[in-house]
């Protein structure tokens, strides 16, 4: 290896830190037969792919994660070597500094140990003055543990004294075991979306520093406003505020004071200069620093959807210590915003508490509802997640009107670019600790590692305006009282175990560090009702308290009946696989089944395959599984129209119930997150956006049934109701709402009921109701022989009005009497007809025009291109001839490239001899006739 020299890789900050940059590293493997260039920040999978050591095609392609896995069982050593310059041992303190060690992990200088890691989630801060004065060379070696030894022998040691379960994955996740006994992201020992790969490396920055004094580590930032906000926004309104920054520092010195100055420079408006005296303790130092913002000096921060259009308001708030010795400055910069947030959980009726409590967010004093999704980690591998990517899926979910993420339990605590970008964006970030569907070890040296993990995570964070919560887990106050694990035979003792660890550990450290936002002990949970049964709910799925997670597969999906008017759903989903386009990069032909064993392979959800089944039947006509590429496809994009039906039916229904309750106290729905935003690969998934970034049936879905004025229409018996939506504080009059009568074997509709209605903000009410019978007259307007009259016609609404400022065209919705399988579908043939552009939209500065062209009306029309970009609208019906949508390009497409990839389904594509022939059969023997008495039941 070269040795390098610090004079020529170095980089001095004010704060007294060589930087890492430019450095040489190696990783190998336990016996040392694999030799290869590392990287860091990086991980081996990512290195061993870039060597060639691993060489099976794309990282993903089929049975990788398996084959691959080899990799995991082995120990793995990232080490360097460079020359120190002599100036470093002068310094008081020489310390290296890990962001993130993934996981198990021996620090070694020039052949002594000077630290250990086990904790992918903390900081480590290593002393090595002593090690740089022996000699100038150093040569540094990073030692991984196989994750899976060393989870195995920590699962193994705890079953001395008792079992800590799940002993393992279900089966069907082709697995590892133990993930809840290593500080790592759960997920890469799989999940029931994703593969194992777990990883090891040196996974976020490091640093050789010399400190003399101070080094600035974190800055903790809070803000709260001088006057009452009011309860509906004012987005012109500039407060002023009393602000309190935290500035935690690394110190040179074990315990003593430091005397020096900090210097605060926030936006160009406050220039603070204190004189203070830092207290140490533990090499540890922090100085609170609390000022004045004056008014109208800074714009409030508001989520997507509300405030100025535009990039959020963010300021920058630069701290820097001057010690009082001559010794060097330290500087930093974090960006903030001003905003207050809070979950409000008011009794909904104070004079009758049995109504339970609202679970309902805040944002500078206003009342929103939460629209929304779960992200999962965008990778197995953190390493090869780039924040143009993470760019790319954030700014998905704002353009579809999401205004909050989740980031779930079982990942990562994210980048600080993803949080940036959430800043930026305006999305409301729940966050997890990364504890999920397990319980957890409860031994002290664990705990104090969670202690320090929390305490990372929570300073590092805690400055960004799109924070809005802390949640400990995910689902084990469920778990706990569901036994879903089998802890019931001695509940008392895990549930012991389950306070100690995330309500006396997790909940008393997050509290310490940040007074300023909710703090939830599970997601889901009871919120204050759970608290007051002692943490473990007797019923955490109350639709009367805290938040909820639905999922039922196995009842009709596009039925709003079966869904639970919760407080709050902070996961509700259903499964589709990916394109045939992202599938195809990651199988061979023989995989290209329904049955096939590598889509087994990658349906790790227990029964996934046979609901899917279930689900696409009950209203779909099923394609055969006959080993063609088309079936496949069609197979594939049926999933994505079950899935998109289903996740638009139970969405409308939350939102729907935001501003009234029943007798039962149900309803003041505020809150609709769906699983999940995205896909760590490509397999069965919840996700609305494929790995990669194509958007899903879903994902068209969601910009409409998240818009913020929404007509939403449903079937209640006979009657199909229409709800108005306005989740936004301006209400609109004179809305003229259009309900259109439409028959399937027919262009343009065959009658219409036009009235005028008002979306008052802030709520959802039926504005209109239409009797099938008595008001659209079925019996007259959709007759055709055999066919009853649902599956000859549907219904569209459509409607504009203006608020004060703005005309306002709202996105129309549909109604299905029948099941698409029963329809009087004509073949439909939709083409396209023009490609045009590029021309410039907001979104993208290579936006193209797509005309489409339809003989017959068309049902879940889906348009599919190679390049990556995204469509204004897709998975919509047809009921016009021509219809033209825009692309909005990601990367250089051409109306040339466009032709040559584009492709276009309807539902009737994915109609074969076979499945009319036995659609018409079944309506045969529905109606007591004989097959032979009726032809072309489905098609006339
Ligand atoms: C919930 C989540 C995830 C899971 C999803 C789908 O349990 O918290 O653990 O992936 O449902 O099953």
């Amino acid at each position: 290896m070269v040795l390098q020299r610090l004079s020529s890789a170095v980089l001095w900050t004010a704060c007294l830190v060589w930087s890492s940059q430019a450095q040489d590293w190696t990783l190998t493997n336990a016996n040392k037969s694999i030799e290869v260039p590392g990287s860091v920040p990086g991980g081996v999978y990512t290195d061993l792919m870039s060597a060639g050591v691993l060489s099976e095609g794309d990282f993903y392609y089929r049975y990788n994660d398996i084959n691959y896995r080899w990799v995991a069982k082995d120990d793995w050593t990232y080490s360097t070597s460079f020359e120190v310059d002599p100036e470093m041992a002068q310094r008081r303190r020489v310390v290296l500094i890990f962001d993130g060690l993934d996981t198990a992990a021996e620090v070694v200088v020039n052949g002594v140990v000077v630290g250990t890691a086990e904790n992918m989630f903390s900081r480590y801060v290593f002393d090595v003055k002593e090690k740089i004065q022996e000699s100038n060379v150093i040569d540094l070696e990073v030692r991984f543990e196989s994750p899976v030894t060393y989870s195995t022998r920590a699962f193994e040691k705890q079953l001395e004294d008792y079992l800590v379960p799940p002993k393992c994955v279900p089966k069907e996740y082709h697995g590892e075991c133990h993930a809840n006994h290593i500080r790592k992201m759960q997920a890469s020992f799989s999940w029931d979306w994703g593969p194992a790969f777990p990883n090891m490396g040196i996974w976020r920055s490091w640093a050789l520093a010399g400190i003399d004094t101070l080094k600035i580590r974190d800055i903790l930032f809070a803000a709260t406003p001088t006057q009452d906000l009011p309860t509906e926004p004012d987005f012109s309104l500039k407060p002023g505020w009393n602000v309190t920054v935290e500035v935690v520092f690394d110190s040179a010195i074990e315990s003593g004071t430091i005397e020096g100055e900090l210097n605060l420079v926030l936006g160009d408006f406050s220039n603070v200069i204190r004189p203070v005296n830092v207290t140490v303790n533990n090499f540890e130092a922090s100085e609170t620093i609390t000022f004045g913002v004056e008014q109208n000096k800074v714009d409030m921060w508001w989520p997507n959807g509300f405030g100025i259009p535009g990039p959020r308001p963010l300021y920058d708030l630069t701290v820097t210590w001057k010690p009082n010795t001559g010794f060097p400055n330290c500087t930093e910069r974090v960006r903030v915003g001003f905003r207050t947030v809070e979950l409000n959980q008011d009794f909904v009726d104070p004079s009758n508490e049995t109504l339970g409590r609202h679970y309902r967010v805040r944002v500078n004093n206003v009342n929103m509802f939460m629209k929304g999704s779960n992200w999962i980690p965008a990778h197995v591998l953190p390493e090869m997640v780039t924040k143009e990517y993470t760019m790319e899926l954030l700014k998905a979910a704002q353009i579809t009107h999401q205004n909050c993420i989740r980031v779930w339990g079982g990942g990562i605590y994210e980048t600080d670019a993803f949080y940036e970008i959430a800043d930026e964006l305006g999305l409301l970030i729940w966050q997890d600790f990364m504890f999920a569907c397990s319980m957890y070890p409860v031994d002290q040296p664990f705990l104090d590692n969670v202690a320090e993990e929390v305490r990372t995570q929570v300073r590092r964070l805690h400055h960004h305006p799109s924070i809005l919560l802390w949640a400990a887990n995910n689902e084990n106050e469920a778990a706990l009282r569901g036994n879903w694990y089998g802890t019931a035979s001695d509940f008392e003792k895990y549930k012991a175990d389950y306070k100690k660890l995330y309500v006396e550990t997790i909940r008393n450290v997050t509290q310490s560090l940040d007074a300023t936002r909710a703090f939830v002990v599970s997601s889901p949970n009871n919120g204050i009702e759970s608290e007051e049964e002692d943490h473990v709910a007797k019923h955490p799925y109350s639709n009367i308290y805290g938040d909820v997670h639905y999922y039922n597969y196995l009842s009709d999906a596009w039925n709003w009946k079966i869904y639970p008017p919760t407080r709050f759903a902070s996961e509700y989903g259903f499964q589709s696989w990916p394109s045939f386009r992202s599938m195809k990069n990651v199988t061979s032909e023989e995989d290209w089944s329904r049955t096939s064993p590598l889509t087994y392979h990658r349906q790790h959800h227990p029964g996934g395959q046979e609901e899917l089944v279930l689900e696409i039947g009950l209203h779909m006509h099923l394609p055969p599984d006959d080993g063609t590429e088309k079936s496949y496809r069609d197979y594939l994009y049926l999933s994505q129209v079950h899935q998109a039906m289903a996740i638009k039916t139970e969405s409308e229904f939350y939102r729907r119930g935001m501003s009234a309750i029943n007798s039962k106290g149900e309803g003041y729905i505020s809150g609709a997150l769906y699983w999940q935003t995205n896909d760590i690969w490509q397999g069965a998934s919840w996700a609305s956006i494929e790995y990669g970034g194509r958007w899903k049936m879903l994902h068209y879905y969601v910009k409409k049934f998240f818009s913020p004025v929404l007509i939403s229409l449903y079937m209640d018996g006979d009657d199909i109701e229409v709800s108005v939506i306005n989740d936004s504080y301006e209400s609109i009059g004179g809305i003229t709402l259009s309900v259109m009568l439409y028959r399937y074997d027919r262009m343009g509709p065959v009658a219409y009921f036009n009235t005028t209605v008002d979306a008052i903000a802030m709520e959802a009410n039926v504005v209109a109701h239409y009797n099938i019978w008595d008001d659209l007259k079925l019996a007259e307007h959709c007759q055709s022989g055999l066919h009853d009259e649902v599956d000859v016609c549907f219904v569209i609404a459509g409607a504009s009005g203006s608020s004060a400022e703005e005309e306002i065209v709202m996105d129309t919705n549909f109604q299905l009497l029948g099941q698409p399988k029963d329809a009087l579908l004509q073949k439909a043939t939709v083409e396209v007809l023009s490609i045009s552009g590029p021309h410039r939209t907001d979104i993208s500065n290579n936006t193209f025009t797509i005309t489409l062209l339809s003989n017959q009306v068309a049902l879940f029309v889906w348009v599919e291109v190679d390049d990556s970009g995204f469509f204004s609208d897709n998975g919509f019906l047809m009921v016009t001839k021509e219809i033209s949508i825009e692309f909005y390009a990601l990367g250089d497409s051409t109306t040339k490239s466009l032709h040559q990839s584009i492709q276009v389904t309807s539902l009737t594509d994915t109609y074969t001899e076979e499945s009319i022939a036995k659609a018409n059969k079944e309506a045969a023997m529905e109606r007591a006739l004989h097959p032979n008495d009726i032809k072309n039941l489905l098609f006339v």
